[in-house]
């Protein structure tokens, strides 16, 4: 394998490249204006490897590849927090049709700009083309319209349990710890999904997900997958996994008229209080979290803490977590850390 690091570069320029890359989605879509989006992409490229924030153009009047309306604006981002160009483009017939077509789950920026390309404008025009869809994109289309309605607090929370209920059904010897994450757990009265993440203390791994998944199909609950859990082995000699699993699907309560969106996550033990502060959030939480371990010269995911000069091998950065340290709880974290503890329902940042 290759030994060979990545250096931590936090992009220190966030507030100028969020501004211009509207410009690059934009000038993508376009094939005879390419050029334009070759040089705002080689724009975002130099300010997110500035090693400084940028507070004034001014600071930039010797870089090369910086000419003069590039330099307006930046200075206008700086000044307004926007660049009006890019409002504009924002507001463009593509734009319009870009997000349209990314409500859609499956679709991401570059297969809608794909799509657009072949002349497809909107989701209205999607029905009538299915044969451009792989079968996840499929799925989220066939179910777009439940999926968009947001989900009440009571209904969540039932859907949380109707999973904890199966799953202690299936391993009732497991000593399972069940918990409904995301926004749920942050206290908001209504939710875009439900994200349920479990573990067991078992040290020799954690049963398949696979199964779990089969059990919420027999009894009905899960109406389409949008990933195959049996993707995630192999598993280990006594039939059980010693990584996370993760599932994605669309289930129904039984009674229920709507479909909803819904993520399973099966951790090992010692990496689950990082699991339940990743799925717990918000994004900016995470983000505050992870730039403070940075600082201090720890890169943070949901599946632990690590050395920040992060090695390409997944094995080896396992191996440079510090040794001696457990942690039991998310507060733990917070405390190893020197983070100051907030309770799930602050943060809604
Ligand atoms: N998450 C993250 N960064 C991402 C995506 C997710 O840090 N790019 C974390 C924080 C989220 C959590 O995962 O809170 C769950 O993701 P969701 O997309 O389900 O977001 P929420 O549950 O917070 O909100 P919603 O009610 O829209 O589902
Ligand atoms: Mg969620
Ligand atoms: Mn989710």
């Amino acid at each position: 394998f290759k030994s060979g690091t990545i250096a931590v570069q936090p992009n220190l320029n966030e507030h100028l490249t969020n501004a211009f890359q509207p410009l690059v989605d934009y000038y993508e879509i376009f094939n005879d204006e390419e050029w334009r989006k070759v040089s705002f992409k080689r724009v975002i490229d130099l300010l997110r490897s500035l090693k400084f924030k940028v507070t004034s153009a001014d600071q930039l009047r010797s870089y090369r590849g910086i000419g003069p309306k590039v330099f307006a604006m930046i200075d206008e981002a700086l000044r307004t927090g926007y660049i009006t160009r890019a409002k504009e483009v924002w507001k463009s017939d593509a734009a319009v049709s870009l997000r349209d077509l990314q409500r859609v789950h499956g679709i991401g920026a570059t297969v809608a700009r794909d799509l657009h390309k072949r002349g497809i404008r909107s989701v209205a025009e999607l029905r009538e083309h299915k044969e451009l869809l792989n079968s996840v994109q499929l799925i989220g289309l066939e179910y777009l319209d439940d999926i968009e309605q947001r989900i009440p607090r009571a209904e969540t929370g039932a859907i949380g349990k109707f999973v904890e209920d199966t799953a202690r059904a299936l391993w009732p010897s497991k000593a399972l710890a069940v918990e409904t994450c995301g926004s749920y757990r942050r206290g908001k009265s209504s939710s875009g999904d439900v994200d349920v993440i479990l573990t067991t203390p078992d040290q020799a791994g954690c049963p398949p997900l696979a199964d779990l998944i089969a059990e919420l199909h027999a009894r009905k609950f899960i109406a389409a997958d949008l990933t195959q859990p049996k993707d995630q082995l192999p598993v280990n000699r006594q039939g059980q996994v010693a990584r996370k699993q993760t599932y994605m699907g669309i289930c129904k309560l039984p009674g229920y008229k709507v479909h909803r969106r819904l993520d399973v996550k099966f951790y090992p033990r010692e990496q689950f209080p990082f699991a339940l502060l990743y799925f717990t959030g918000n994004d900016h939480f995470n983000r505050s979290m992870r730039n403070f371990a940075k600082r201090k010269g720890w890169s943070m995911s949901d599946e632990g803490i690590f050395s920040a000069q992060r090695q390409r091998s997944e094995r080896i950065a396992k191996a440079s977590r510090p040794v001696d340290t457990h942690f039991r709880t998310e507060k733990d974290v917070f405390d190893w850390l020197g983070f100051p503890y907030k309770h799930p329902t602050e943060r809604n940042c």
